[in-house]
């Protein structure tokens, strides 16, 4: 997070500084860019505000702007009317619809990786009644989904897990015990556009979770209960820190699930944040590499693991001790896939007030 932090500090100017004075006195950019004359543009496009060849004047910026869209390939493109301030209302107002109506949501997804994602689409397709919203904090969703491992770019996803891919349409080649999908980022964009698709979805990217809402837990004897999470642009986060003073926003939600990956600078969030506020005593820590049991050992352990928190994919080898399996992905996938069953059920026994859990429905009292 330190070297993200110094980088950014060098690139912000001092005062009265030209973003040119940056560059060294003679480099190849000032040579092809600023010491020569612009490239005149093919005659074939029509110019704008000046005169044709004919000697008749050529519309001018705010003429052109009021016309008709075209599609013309031949030079004559043109683009319907803009004004800058439609651009910006037409994000904010959505943004800001997004926030108020999600400030209370159904379920909340830490992490947009392969077992948020996996997650994502599973409760979005099972259940439309339910608003689930994602938070993550990178500006790319994916997590390490966008190669296979190291820096290759195959996908191997052991059997069963297969099924899953062929739920999302994604090909592959059949192996045998595993199947290869060519390029992961095949799976990665494949379920990433189809969870964005589903209208009961909204995806906060660049959006970290830096917090955990935690209330007395109407269903216990005192305990605390995980109620929604604390959000900030990343940005903000990285600038300030986690748990800032930095005004974050809230989102209350009767269920989280929490993918927030093995640790690092972000991950192993939800679970470092519950030792940190006593609600679990320890981490177990990752252990080492072993495919043969890692995969079995998450999908079978993805629970609730304190009231109101489900936690699965390599998150949950932080908190249980369980070793990490390397480039195989089908145990993210069916981890995303067991917690979405696990959140629906939890998310069904619970009695709600505006999002918030108040007791529990009377047939699972019983
Ligand atoms: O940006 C993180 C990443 O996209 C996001 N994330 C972490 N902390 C966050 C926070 N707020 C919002 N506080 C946060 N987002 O969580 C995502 C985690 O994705 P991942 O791909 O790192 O984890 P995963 O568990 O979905 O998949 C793990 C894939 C691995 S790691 C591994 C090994 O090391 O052996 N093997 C596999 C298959």
């Amino acid at each position: 997070m330190s070297s993200f932090k110094s980088s950014i500090a060098s690139m912000r100017l001092a005062p009265g500084q030209a973003h040119k004075d940056t560059l060294p006195a003679s480099t190849k950019y000032q040579d092809n860019f600023i010491n020569k004359p612009p490239i005149s543009p093919p005659s074939s496009i029509k110019k704008i505000g000046s005169v044709s060849d004919d000697g008749a004047a050529v519309e001018n910026n705010e003429q052109v702007a009021n016309k008709d869209p075209v599609e013309d390939w031949d030079g004559g493109y043109r683009f319907a009317p803009i004004k800058e301030h439609h651009v910006a209302r037409a994000m904010t107002r959505r943004y800001g619809d997004d926030l108020y109506r999600t400030a209370i949501s159904d379920i909340v997804i830490i992490g947009a990786g392969s077992a948020g994602l996996s997650c994502a689409y599973t409760l979005a397709k099972e259940r439309p009644d339910l608003m689930i919203t994602i938070v993550e904090a990178g500006v790319a969703p994916g997590g390490g989904a966008w190669l296979g491992g190291q820096l290759m770019s195959a996908m191997v996803v052991r059997k069963p897990a297969d099924r899953f891919l062929q739920e999302l349409q994604v090909p592959y080649e059949d192996e045998g015990d595993y199947v290869v999908v060519k390029h992961a980022a095949l799976f990665t964009s494949t379920i990433l556009s189809k969870v964005l698709q589903f209208p009961n979805v909204k995806l906060y990217n660049a959006t970290a979770v830096e917090d955990l809402i935690t209330v007395t837990d109407p269903l216990g004897s005192g305990n605390l209960r995980v109620a929604g999470v604390v959000s900030n642009w990343t940005l903000v986060t990285l600038a300030h820190g986690l748990q800032s003073c930095m005004d974050p926003q809230t989102i209350t939600a009767p269920v989280v699930c929490s993918f927030a990956g093995h640790d690092g600078p972000f991950g192993a969030f939800s679970v470092k944040r519950l030792v940190a506020t006593g609600m679990i005593d320890k981490l177990g820590d990752m252990r080492g590499l072993n495919m043969r049991c890692a995969e079995d050992y998450i999908v079978n352990a993805t629970r609730e693991i304190v009231p109101g928190l489900i936690t699965g994919g390599m998150e949950l080898s932080e908190l249980d001790g369980a070793n990490r399996m390397g480039a195989t992905f089908g145990g993210m996938l069916a981890s995303g896939c067991k917690a979405a069953r696990e959140a629906v059920k939890l998310y069904d026994s619970y009695i709600l007030d505006e999002g918030e859990v108040v007791g529990l429905k009377k047939s699972l009292k019983e």
